[in-house]
């Protein structure tokens, strides 16, 4: 190329070149792309241009360098408008994309509930702290001795038949009854409830293998059968409703004498009969008695000062009596459907 004329003509196909490949872009990427062979530093086509200023006559190499300044500029400017546009519409799609229906309705937010029997628990320990109870949780794994030796029930005793055990080995088995708890509690004046997991090979609606119980347990001097009764009173009162009263029927317990079993006053029908309380009015709700005298000595605890009481509840048991609950195998399934619906 040697003259201007020339290289007119060159930047008006260039021009034209641009023209026509820019309609085929759709990004900005792509006007960059498209931009740097045409205007890149070393390789692109318009900055070549300038190579040739060498074959140009001297009086026309002032024009020639303007002219292609010209072309480079017009260029550059194309160039950003597109990619002005194209950002613009990229950013449109965007937002279309993007767009938040708000008046959609909102993804509904589940709340956690706890446990019925978690929640029964949590229940009767403030009641039980309320009236001036401390909580001792024992453990899982128990010696025989404790579970049963030391609460009057030594080997070959026949109330061992009462509680199908799961024996780890012969000395160590998995507590049967919180009732173990009993004996560790420390001197009197004793006054403890004890929750925990307790283990029995026992299994039908309303019995399972492995259940929670609570145990109360009261040492001090002279307490008798009416503190039992007294303080029963008040507890039913406080998670079955104030209508409710306690009958105690003669029962057996090796390490309570005498033993009771407590059934409170049908809270469904107020007594009259229905099919929960199985048309009795009455239900059975726990075990308990005043404490054995062996028991207390075997805590090395002097039975002729001292007396107490003791009582045990089964935690499942409450629950399904609370929430109308007819099989125990519904609180162990985690069943969404049965727990959402139990929020107390
Ligand atoms: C006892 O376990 C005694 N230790 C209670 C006691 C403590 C009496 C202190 C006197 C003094 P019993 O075996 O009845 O007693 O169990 C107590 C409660 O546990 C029952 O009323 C029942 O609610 C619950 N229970 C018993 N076995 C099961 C089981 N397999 N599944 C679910 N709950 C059970």
């Amino acid at each position: 190329m040697q003259d201007l004329k020339e290289l007119n003509e060159v930047i008006t196909a260039i021009k034209e070149e641009i023209r026509q490949g820019a309609d085929a872009l759709t990004t900005s990427k792509s006007v960059y792309e498209f931009k740097k062979t045409f205007l890149d530093n070393k390789q692109g086509r318009i900055g070549l241009l300038m190579k040739e200023m060498r074959n140009v006559a001297n009086d026309q190499k002032a024009e020639f360098g303007k002219t292609i300044n010209g072309a480079k500029e017009w260029a550059n400017n194309f160039f950003d408008e597109l990619d002005q546009k194209l950002k613009e519409k990229e950013q449109q799609q965007r937002y279309e994309s993007e767009k938040i229906d708000i008046t959609m309705p909102p993804v509904k937010i589940r709340y956690g509930n706890l446990h019925p029997v978690t929640t029964v628990r949590n229940q009767l320990t403030d009641i039980f702290t309320s009236m001036g109870f401390e909580v001792y949780e024992g453990t899982e794994i128990e010696t025989d001795y404790y579970n049963f030796t030391a609460l009057n029930t030594p080997q070959d005793h026949p109330a061992r038949d009462m509680q199908d055990t799961f024996y780890l080995s012969p000395e160590f088995l998995l507590r049967t009854q919180t009732s173990a708890g009993q004996v560790e509690a420390k001197k009197p004046p004793i006054k403890v409830v004890s929750p925990g997991k307790v283990f029995r090979s026992d299994d039908d609606a309303t019995h399972s293998p492995m259940f929670s119980q609570m145990e109360g347990l009261v040492v001090d001097e002279g307490i008798t059968l009416c503190d039992l009764k007294g303080m029963l009173d008040m507890f039913v009162q406080r998670i079955f409703g104030k209508q409710t009263k306690t009958r105690l029927r003669p029962s057996y317990f090796p390490f309570t004498e005498p033993s009771v079993e407590v059934d409170v006053s049908c809270f469904q029908c107020g007594g009259k009969g229905c099919r929960l309380c199985k048309e009795t009015g009455w239900i059975e709700v726990l075990g308990a008695g005043v404490v054995n005298k062996k028991v207390l000595e075997n805590c090395g605890i002097d039975s002729n000062k001292y007396s107490g009481f003791a009582f045990g509840l089964g935690l499942e048991r409450i629950a399904m009596l609370k929430y109308g609950i007819n099989n125990i195998k519904m609180l162990f399934e985690s069943d969404l459907r049965v727990l959402d619906q139990i929020d107390d």
